[in-house]
């Protein structure tokens, strides 16, 4: 068996936000890595060197890493050292009821399990980086791997280590950020901790995969719960016609207060889908939490109520509708607010919809144009996220239009 100081190979399972970032980055460290995907365009995009996702530098970052000859992409897996497991956990939507039909979804993750079964041997290490409902390390990936034959525990590793990226600064949070890393019993850990500490600068923490799996999903909801009071508050504000991001802004000169940001909901595949993990296992204890992910579900339908009530007041109102995407400079539109409320607008034929999305060049189900001429046409300008480029509209240069601003960026 190798020891960990000699681990030289690495299997990745997912190429998206966090598996290519990852695998790119162990390739550049001098491992040999390679990365598996279910999405054939995804592979052979990767084998040119070249990227399917928006990420600052991420680009020459893998286009390095695959003319080093370190990293390249599969279909199938490859006998290796290090197996990490990053591929996504949605929850299934829509049961008879609202709160108990958001059950999580660990298919991806089962499916990947058993996919590196048969490439796993004696001494090697399999860590799951994709968030997961308390118990899923043991219960699911342990548990697959144990009835496939594998001495799990013994001579094969199995930890828990969160992803804790934040989107737009993937690459620098991989290397700088702490990272807990808790194995199924000590041995894993230990392992981990020695694998993770071989490229991570910040600190590597240890403790148990339940312990790493509630403090990943306890940081998402920690964040949920504050966005919500601050969607809360900018709801109160409006109806005071008191201007909520001044109140923010001067609460937070208290040196005890911290308030974030108010915006059209919340988005994104973490922080909107992660805190149902807690939910569903423990509905009984977690009002805060689910409240918090109603409060935040429910503001995109109130953007819209207010868009309603200024289009009213035009015969047949021209809305620039500026950003689709979850959140500021990035192209990511999953479960994205902004995307929502557009699409609810032109299902419901509020107006003619201007949609600019500086990070896409084209969308399936709207015609995208540009900002200066969304702008130059609209009645009504619904800003929808604060990328880099529209933070550089003024309340001066839009003249008599009027202005629905979610994320209190026109100045
Ligand atoms: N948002 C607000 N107001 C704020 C901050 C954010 O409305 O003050 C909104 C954003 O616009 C977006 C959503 O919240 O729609 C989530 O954005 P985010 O930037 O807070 O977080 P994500 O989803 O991009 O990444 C989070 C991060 N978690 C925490 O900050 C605790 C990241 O570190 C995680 O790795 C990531 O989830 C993940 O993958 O779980």
């Amino acid at each position: 068996m190798k020891g960990v100081s000699e681990f030289q190979t690495v299997c990745v399972m997912g190429l998206g936000y966090i598996g290519l970032p990852t695998a790119s980055l162990l390739a550049t460290k001098g491992f040999t890595v390679t990365g598996i995907d279910v999405s054939q365009k995804v592979v052979d995009t990767i084998n040119k060197g070249e990227i399917h996702i928006v990420e600052p530098d991420l680009d020459i970052l893998v286009k390095s890493a695959v003319h080093s000859g370190n990293l390249s992409a599969s279909l199938e897996p490859v006998e290796a050292d290090v197996f990490i497991i990053a591929v996504p956990t949605p929850f299934k939507d829509g049961g008879p009821d609202h709160i108990s039909g958001k059950k999580p979804d660990l298919s991806y993750i089962e499916a990947a399990t058993k996919k590196i079964s048969p490439y796993v041997k004696p001494g090697n290490l399999v860590i799951l980086e994709s968030t997961s409902p308390v118990g899923t390390t043991d219960e699911v990936v342990a548990a697959i791997l144990e009835q496939d034959g594998h001495a799990v525990g013994e001579d094969v590793y199995v930890a828990h280590c969160p992803e804790r990226v934040l989107p737009g600064r993937i690459l620098i949070e991989l290397v700088e950020n702490d990272r807990v890393v808790g194995g199924i019993n000590e041995s894993s850990t230990a392992v981990t901790v020695d694998f993770y500490e071989r490229f991570v600068r910040g600190a590597v923490l240890a403790t148990t995969a339940k312990t790493a799996e509630m403090v990943k999903l306890t940081e998402n909801s920690s964040r949920d719960v504050q966005i919500a009071f601050a969607n809360e508050l900018s709801m109160i504000c409006e109806t005071e016609t008191i201007d909520t991001w001044q109140v923010i802004e001067l609460a937070n000169r208290h040196p005890r207060v911290n308030i974030l940001q108010p915006g059209p909901g919340v988005g994104g595949h973490c922080i909107a889908v992660d805190p149902w993990f807690i939910v569903d296992r423990s509905p009984k204890c977690s009002n805060l939490i689910r409240t918090a992910r109603e409060v935040n579900d429910a503001k995109p339908e109130w953007v819209i109520e207010r868009v309603k009530k200024c289009a009213d007041k035009f015969k047949s109102p021209t809305i620039a509708c500026l950003g689709l995407a979850f959140k500021a400079d990035v192209d990511d539109l999953r479960e994205s607010p902004a995307f929502d409320i557009v699409k609810k607008l032109q299902a419901e034929k509020i107006g003619e919809l201007l949609i600019c999305e500086p990070n896409l060049k084209s969308h399936d189900d709207f015609d995208l144009c540009t900002l200066d001429d969304a702008i130059k046409r609209a009645d009504i300008v619904l800003l929808l996220v604060d990328h880099k480029s529209f933070k550089k509209c003024k309340a001066s240069d839009l003249g008599e239009k009027v202005v629905i601003d979610t994320r209190g960026v026109i100045k």
